[in-house]
């Protein structure tokens, strides 16, 4: 079973959106154990301080690497830490191939204008990120990262969604997808796919994901 921990200053939006859909079901049936952790446990004063303002000044304040070290600390050995920052390499399908066949992840969610550098040398093994724009903190970037690792473990998601016929698991957009009415304000669903015939329905499938990747996403087919 996998295990993630996640060190936040919001463990209950971490715990509240693994409540919903296929996160939810993939926890409840064991597949996977995923533990929030609040920052401000160890902190070391009575107001809880885990951040402090920047040395040379600026706007902004950054988390204190003391209570983030403590917190790695207390967790079992072994686990990758993971930062997740806009700094950090960005998330694609295949880099979430390949952190699904961790063991154990440990994900770290900063705020405002990040951690200080040095807990970032000692503690961190890899730093994602989920696109090019900064959000207020990390702990939506680490619930994505989460639920695209929960849809890869095998039996989290049914055999009709089966994760290896997704979208980009085969390089290419996904294909346009119609169910009934077969006639919707004037629109009808293209014959191929009403033909009852499967390798016509796939050879229509195949092209169609072929055509929208290259009007949309032409980068993706190099
Ligand atoms: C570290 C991640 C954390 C430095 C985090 C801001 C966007 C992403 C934060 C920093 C984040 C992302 C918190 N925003 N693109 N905000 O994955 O400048």
């Amino acid at each position: 079973m996998m295990r993630i921990d996640v060190i936040t200053i919001f463990p209950d939006l971490i715990r509240d959106v693994l409540k919903y859909s296929i996160p939810r079901r993939a926890i409840d049936a064991g597949l996977i154990d995923v533990l929030a952790h609040d920052l401000r446990d160890h902190a070391d004063d009575k107001h809880k301080t885990i951040d402090d303002t920047p040395y040379g000044g600026g706007a902004g304040m950054i988390f204190k690497p003391e209570p983030i070290a403590r917190a790695i600390e207390t967790l079992p050995a072994g686990g990758r830490v993971i930062f997740l920052t806009p700094q950090g390499r960005l998330l694609t399908q295949s880099v979430a191939n390949e952190l699904s066949l961790s063991d154990h992840l440990v994900l770290l969610c900063g705020h405002y204008r990040g951690i200080d550098e040095r807990v970032r040398e000692n503690y961190v093994d890899d730093e994602i990120s989920i696109g090019d724009y900064v959000l207020s903190g990390g702990e939506l970037p680490a619930l994505i990262l989460i639920d695209a690792l929960i849809r890869l473990i095998p039996g989290a998601i049914g055999n009709a969604e089966s994760a290896l016929e997704d979208s980009f698991q085969n390089g290419l957009l996904d294909c346009a997808w119609y169910t009934r009415p077969r006639e919707f304000e004037g629109l009808t669903v293209p014959e191929a796919l009403l033909s009852g015939d499967h390798k016509k329905v796939a050879q229509w499938r195949r092209d169609n994901a072929r055509q929208r990747t290259l009007e949309r996403r032409p980068d993706l087919l190099e």
